[in-house]
């Protein structure tokens, strides 16, 4: 292939870049890659993007000749550090109105401030989340641009030919200014860690609590797959269920350690939900539910220790409880969704990014890990309302909650009677019951502050007295 004949070039060979730019290619787009490590670039060059319309550059100089003005260049290389270092290794060679694309899952403030480092030189960032791993990224993911209108516009027939396709369109859309693209992505990983944990909530009470097998939990987890709970997720689980192990014939998922990893966007969503004060407590018992299955040691410690049921089974009828714990995953991820929806809500207000909550719920009905049809409710709502203050309020949703939440009593009462722990579940019917609490207990928290503090409270028969203070002690006598 002659010079300057990629429409596009991409940085970073590792399982995204190399599935994406395959994806890109694919869809009629010539490509120009490259990796700090070279040899990852002969090596694609030579097996996978054998005889395809790829260049591979050695160097970044390389990289940017070969590509047509304004040069568009896509980073998926680890978020952080190596992000500033391959965007300084790229800067000398670029000119105003080039473009780069941070696909990797950066830190959205990271994001803005390159905007603004490189903007002083003419060349414009976008952040752009990706989400679908591997399969996604080559077959087809969500796909979440942020910054930049204009020059999302450039790259705009590239992302909406390389995205999951669905029935109203491509899994992408210009998602806002700024760091909203890789927020918005931040916000879809913090739920998916939401799904995950409800499901394995949900698996537990099954497994432990009424002693069903791996068959015949593969057998619920698909029959649930073709109803409501329909999703991604929900298909992958059944499928896990039916691995043997090749060696000992046992379901695989039974020989792995009980212990998740965590790489970061998850708890980032906790902590920007705190700064912004939205509460999402599922999400949060998702992220303390790995934190506590990682200490093992301690847990292997207590187990002998600590009081409790242990071993104990439902007596009563297996399948109430599993439509009980059925009714349970469905009402708490309504519940996780109206948080994951209220944080980008609150995001989009502060930071004035106009998010389109609705559009946001469309792009991941497919190619990303949280794709469900499911989120086609959630498009409806917003579609309906776009101020829809908590998407618990919509019809849909509340008379969903209607239906389920007798089940979801009843799944966690039992948990708790069994002593199986259910973080994300029982977080999930209090985050409810809150909002349906028209008077919660902090007039007696507010009535602490203000006897130890003086920091007032407001009184429910004089509201037109504003902030007051009382001597409790005082009046104590
Ligand atoms: P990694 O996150 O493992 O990144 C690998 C790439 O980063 C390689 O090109 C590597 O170069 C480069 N790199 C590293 Br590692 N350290 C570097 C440094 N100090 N300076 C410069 N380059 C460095 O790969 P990935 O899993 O394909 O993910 C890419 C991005 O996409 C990440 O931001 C990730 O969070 C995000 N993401 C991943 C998934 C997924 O399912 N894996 C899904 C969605 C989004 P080398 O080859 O020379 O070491």
């Amino acid at each position: 292939m002659e010079a300057a004949q990629a429409k596009i070039g991409l940085v970073g060979l590792a399982v995204m870049g190399e599935n994406l730019a395959l994806n890109i290619e694919r869809n009629g787009f010539p490509i120009a890659v490259y990796n700090r490590d070279p040899d990852k670039v002969e090596r694609l060059l030579q097996t996978r993007a054998k005889g395809l319309h790829f260049i591979g550059a050695h160097t970044p100089a390389e990289l940017v000749k070969s590509l047509e003005r304004p040069r568009k260049i896509v980073l998926l290389v680890k978020a952080g550090q190596p992000v500033d270092w391959t965007v300084d290794q790229l800067r000398p060679y670029l000119e105003p109105g080039d473009i780069i694309v941070d696909g990797g899952n950066s830190w959205y403030e990271d994001t803005e401030r390159r905007q603004k480092e490189l903007s002083a030189k003419g060349i414009r960032f976008i952040g752009s989340g990706v989400s679908g791993g591997e399969e996604g990224a080559l077959w087809g993911p969500s796909l979440m641009p942020g910054g930049e209108e204009d020059a999302y516009e450039q790259i705009r027939p590239i992302w909406e030919a390389i995205a999951a396709k669905v029935d109203d369109g491509p899994c992408v859309t210009y998602i806002g200014p700024g760091g909203s693209g890789h927020f918005v992505k931040m916000v879809h990983n913090g739920i998916e860690y939401g799904d995950m944990q409800l499901i394995a909530e949900a698996y537990d009470i099954l497994h432990r609590g009424l002693g069903f097998s791996a068959e015949q939990l593969a057998e619920v987890f698909e029959r649930w797959n073709g109803g409501v709970l329909s999703s991604f997720l929900i298909e992958i689980t059944a499928k896990i269920f039916k691995v043997k192990d090749p060696e000992t014939g046992k379901p695989l998922v039974d020989l792995i350690v009980d212990k998740a990893g965590q790489k970061g966007t998850g708890l980032w969503t906790s902590k920007v939900a705190l700064d912004l004060g939205v509460p999402i407590p599922t999400i949060d018992a998702a992220i303390m539910a790995r934190l506590l299955s990682g200490q093992r040691s301690q847990r292997t410690q207590a187990a002998g220790a600590l009081e409790g049921p242990r071993g104990k089974r439902w007596a009563g009828d297996a399948s109430e409880l599993v439509a009980a714990v059925h009714d349970a995953l469905y009402a708490a991820k309504i519940c996780s969704y109206t948080q994951g929806m209220a944080l980008l809500a609150t995001a989009s207000h502060n930071f004035g990014w106009n998010l389109r909550l609705g559009e946001i719920a469309r792009i991941w009905k497919g190619g990303c890990i949280i794709r469900a049809q499911f989120l086609d409710g959630i498009r409806e709502a917003y579609a309906k309302q776009a101020d829809l203050p908590i998407l618990l309020l919509d019809d849909r949703f509340r008379d969903a909650m209607s239906k389920a939440q007798l089940g979801f009593r009843k799944a966690i009462a039992a948990a708790q009677d069994l002593g199986i722990p259910c973080l994300a579940f029982s977080s999930s019917l209090a985050y409810y019951d809150s909002y349906r609490s028209e008077r919660l207990p902090q007039n007696l928290t507010q009535a602490q502050r203000d006897f130890f503090g003086a920091h007032t409270y407001e009184r429910t028969d004089k509201p037109e007295l504003g902030a007051v203070h009382t001597e409790w002690q005082t009046l104590l006598g």
